[in-house]
C-alpha cells in the first residue's frame, strides 16, 4: 500500500490568495494541494490534504493520522502561537512533522515569532510563500 502523507491547514488558510497577497501572495491551497500531489505522485505516496478554521477539528485530524499516515505537514496558521493542545496531540504522532508558514513569521509581530508545534517539528520553513509546502512535503518523502 502507497505510504500517506497529510498536509493539514489551520484556520483563514481557506483565504490563501484571495486577501493579503502582500503577506501571504497570490498562490490557493489548490495551488498547494497541485503541487504536492504531483511530488507525492512521482514518489509514489499518496496525499491527504485537509484545512479547518476549527482547533478540535484539527486534533481529531491529528489523532487520525495516527493510524494511517506516514508523515505530517502542518500549517497550523494563528493556532501556532496558542495551541498546547495541537503540540500535545503532534506529540502523539509518530513519523515526521514539518512545520510550514507561508510568510516570513519571525519578521512580523512578536506575537507570531514563539510557536508551540516547533516544540515537536523536526524541521521548520517559514517565509518561502507557498513553495515552503513544497518543500516540506519533499522533506516528508526524504524520511519516509
Ligand atoms: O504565515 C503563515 O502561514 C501563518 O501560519 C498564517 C496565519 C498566521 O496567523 C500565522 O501567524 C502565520 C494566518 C493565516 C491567514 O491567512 C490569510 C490568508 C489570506 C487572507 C487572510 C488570511
Amino acid at each position: 500500500m502507497p505510504k500517506l502523507i497529510d498536509i493539514l491547514n489551520g484556520p483563514n488558510l481557506n483565504l490563501l490568495g484571495e486577501r493579503e497577497p502582500g503577506i501571504y501572495g497570490a498562490g490557493t491551497l489548490a495551488d498547494v494541494e497541485a503541487a504536492a500531489r504531483d511530488l507525492c505522485e512521482a514518489a509514489g505516496a499518496d496525499l491527504r490534504m485537509r484545512q479547518s478554521n476549527h482547533e478540535g477539528e484539527i486534533i481529531e485530524m491529528i489523532h487520525g493520522a495516527r493510524a494511517d499516515s506516514a508523515g505530517i505537514v502542518i500549517n497550523p496558521g494563528a493556532y501556532t502561537h496558542t495551541s498546547i493542545a495541537i503540540l500535545d496531540a503532534l506529540n502523539a504522532f509518530k513519523g515526521p512533522v514539518v512545520e510550514v508558514h507561508v510568510s516570513a513569521v519571525h519578521k512580523r509581530e512578536p506575537f507570531r515569532h514563539h510557536s508551540f508545534v516547533s516544540h515537536r517539528a523536526d524541521a521548520v520553513i517559514a517565509g518561502c510563500g507557498i513553495q515552503g509546502y513544497e518543500l516540506a512535503v519533499r522533506h516528508v518523502l526524504s524520511r519516509l
